[in-house]
């Protein structure tokens, strides 16, 4: 039965932008794609198609590799507008959560708010990204700061798997102090104690930091990799992302997976992640609502064959955006990435921070993760902002309503 049901699909007289190989659009113009079951069997022109059970007329739409959003904190209660209006009057990200606010309040809200509630509000963030073209998403913990809540957090994000999309989840506990902990030392005992029944429930893939003045030290940050080590978890690290930490070179001494933010990262930390195949992931979404004018050293990391990753960083306080096509725009425009570039960090090297190497570029043996959009060349979406020609988004081998 599952056999009669497997049908193979071709969909051709597309204009695909496959991104193959280590540069260059991999433009084919009038080509096709052949799908079996969840995976790319076939990529090329049409004129050279092997036959399908079905097929599809793409009439010269563009077709890409979907998106890989590898750095979102999609789950949580409240929103942090207040804050918005604080920062425009002058207050900074740090004197807010000084003071008590930034991720403290998305804490008090999230540890207040059921399962169910959680689900609900997720979902609808999930279902915005999807129509935006993502088809795997990462989802951190750290507004729960307590087990009880961390686990919700994490069991909703693994809910929303059932979308239609691949979703990935990391453990950052240590993102901020809670309130009933007076020694940070102490909390990070408890981070690390947590960490085994939650990765024996299946609930993490990775584990994350925040290292940074603000948060937690590069020794407290190196007690949790290490507790993630022993369990055999990757790492990531949210990393110089308001001041020099030495984060990064901490992170690729552990073979970090990716780290992220990066505006005041070191020539150290560069040599570093390079020797160790770590990506850097930049946020612009972040970068732009905090108004920093620190850029990452891009140029830098080109030079040391540092990859790439771009990600919307979706959370309600640093990067309130559900777009990851503004998140094309805003890598080009702020950080001066090239289309390719900004597109490349949205598809292969978003999985590669992730650790994922089947998905990203549309090449036989990938997962059939793809998107057809109103468009001629995919640079045209990188140029625009605040329009989505989005016209089919297909995970899995499987078409979903947009
Ligand atoms: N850096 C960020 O940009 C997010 N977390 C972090 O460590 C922001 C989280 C928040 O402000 O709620
Ligand atoms: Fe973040």
């Amino acid at each position: 039965m599952a056999e009669l049901e497997r049908r193979v699909k071709l969909w051709r007289g597309g204009r695909l932008a496959t991104l193959a190989g280590e540069q260059g659009w991999g433009l084919i113009d009038d080509g096709a794609l052949l799908v079996d079951g969840d995976q790319l069997r076939w990529v090329g022109p049409s004129a050279d198609a092997p036959a399908a059970d079905e097929v599809v007329e793409l009439h010269g739409a563009l077709v890409t590799a979907g998106f890989v959003d590898c750095h979102t904190h999609l789950v949580y209660d409240g929103n942090r507008a207040n804050e918005f209006e604080q920062r425009l009057l002058g207050a900074s990200y740090a004197d807010i959560a000084k003071a008590g606010g930034g991720i403290r309040s998305t804490v008090a809200a999230t540890r207040a708010a059921s399962e169910a509630d959680l689900l609900a509000s997720a979902t609808r963030r999930a279902q915005a990204l999807m129509r935006e073209g993502v088809t795997t998403l990462e989802i951190k913990s750290g507004y729960g700061l307590d087990a009880a809540t961390e686990a919700r957090m994490l069991r909703v994000a693994r809910q929303l798997q059932s979308l239609g999309l691949d979703v990935r989840t990391t453990y950052l506990a240590a993102h901020a102090l809670p309130p009933e902990f007076t020694n940070a030392d102490d909390y990070i005992t408890a981070v690390c104690e947590w960490l085994p029944e939650l990765r024996a429930a299946g609930l993490v893939d990775a584990v994350d930091a925040f290292c940074e003045h603000i948060a937690f030290s590069p020794a407290q940050t190196a007690r949790v990799f290490d507790a993630a080590q022993a369990l055999g978890l990757p790492v990531k690290l949210h990393a110089e992302q308001l001041s020099d930490q030495g984060g990064a070179a901490l992170a690729a001494g552990y073979r970090a997976l990716s780290c992220d933010h990066l505006e005041y990262l070191s020539p150290a930390g560069i040599q570093a992640m390079a020797a160790a195949g770590t990506v850097a992931v930049l946020l612009p979404g972040a970068f732009y609502a905090l108004r920093e004018t620190q850029l990452p050293p891009i140029q830098q990391l080109r030079d040391a064959g540092v990859p790439i990753a771009i990600a919307t960083d979706h959370n309600p306080g640093s990067s309130p955006t559900l777009s990851p096509l503004l998140m094309l725009n805003m890598a080009c425009v702020l950080f001066r990435l090239t289309p390719e570039e900004a597109w490349r960090g949205l598809t292969v090297n978003g999985a590669r921070a992730l650790g994922l190497r089947d998905r990203g570029q549309l090449v036989a043996g990938q997962r059939a993760d793809f998107c057809v959009w109103d468009a001629g060349h995919p640079r045209e979406l990188a140029a625009c902002f605040g329009h989505n020609p989005l016209t089919e988004r297909v995970q899995q081998g499987m078409q979903g309503a947009v």
